[in-house]
């Protein structure tokens, strides 16, 4: 027989795609963190996920969606995320993964720098749809907050506990964010200039502004998120400079940005609950 016959004998059954809204919702949850909890238990309650990734058994998923995770020294951090966000995620039957961006070494922090190397490492691996830049301090407490890209950029976390499930201005865009492919590359990416805390995320708002592109946010209502508490890590002291960057995005979102973002990358480990990229960004 021909070798189209044969290779359609070995084609798996066509999923159905998945309903637009997941029977499997629960809404708002109140979170617990039980500080006793280890990665390993995580990794027990987890088995259906491989090497960060999952697919819904049962239906192909409307969107294939990749995690982003800034990260150095926030381990238990990390852990209450993981544990929340795996099942979070599979009841709303996405196909997901997620990428833990790890800076190596003590240099000054770059919070968007490392969310540009996870975009770019992570389409390496896969044609994602869709990508969440996630805080890893920030859990999700409605799992009708879809983690999911829209038309147009989505600001996924407009509340949150610390703040009295308020936005903290109306220009907010932290915490945790949803592109597209198409609009991450149109806005050249974040800024890799911001080194230590504050206002990179402004500047990625400023860019879309620069564009004309308008922003969505879920109701405030299902916009929710606990941030498990911390104080202001070392090595991400306030940026002095923040402001007078800010000033300066229109001048340069052409080249600083995803078309100018070098680092080496150190090691990239498939763990069975996420991807950990360790990075040498290089410092201000
Ligand atoms: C706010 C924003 C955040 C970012 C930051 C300013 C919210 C909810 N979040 O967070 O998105 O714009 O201000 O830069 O508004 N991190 C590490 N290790 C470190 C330092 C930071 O892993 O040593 C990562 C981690 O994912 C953390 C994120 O960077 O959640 C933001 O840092 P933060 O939590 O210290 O800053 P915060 O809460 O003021
Ligand atoms: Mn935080």
């Amino acid at each position: 027989h021909s070798t189209t016959e044969a290779s359609n004998l070995t084609t798996p059954p066509q999923k159905v795609d998945c309903p637009k809204v997941s029977p499997l919702l629960q809404g708002l949850r109140n979170l617990s963190f039980d500080s006793s909890l280890t990665l390993n238990d995580v990794v027990t309650e987890n088995e259906n996920v491989r090497a960060g990734e999952y697919e819904p058994p049962d239906c192909a998923a409307r969107q294939s969606v990749a995690i982003l995770i800034p990260f150095r020294n926030r381990e238990r951090h990390l852990v209450y995320l993981l544990h929340h966000l795996h099942p979070f995620l599979q009841r709303q039957q996405l196909h997901y993964a997620i990428y833990v961006i790890h800076q190596a070494g003590n240099a000054t922090f770059n919070r968007a720098k490392l969310l540009n190397i996870g975009y770019l490492e992570a389409l390496k691996d896969y044609n994602w749809d869709c990508f969440i830049f996630h805080d890893v301090d920030l859990v999700p407490e409605d799992d009708r907050n879809l983690y999911v890209c829209a038309e147009t950029p989505k600001h996924m976390a407009g509340g949150r506990n610390t703040t009295g499930y308020k936005m903290s201005y109306p220009r907010y865009f932290g915490g945790v964010t949803a592109l597209t492919r198409k609009q991450f590359v149109q806005v050249n990416g974040f800024s890799n200039s911001y080194w230590g805390w504050g206002c990179e995320d402004d500047d990625l708002y400023v860019r879309f502004q620069l564009q004309k592109v308008t922003i969505v946010r879920p109701p405030i209502a299902i916009a929710r998120y606990s941030m498990v508490f911390h104080t202001r890590d070392k090595g991400n002291e306030k940026n002095k400079d923040r402001f007078k960057l800010l000033k300066k995005t229109q001048e340069v979102w052409m080249k600083d940005g995803l078309n100018s973002c070098s680092y080496k990358t150190l090691s990239m480990d498939r763990l069975p609950l996420y991807v950990n990229i360790t990075v040498d960004i290089g410092k201000p």
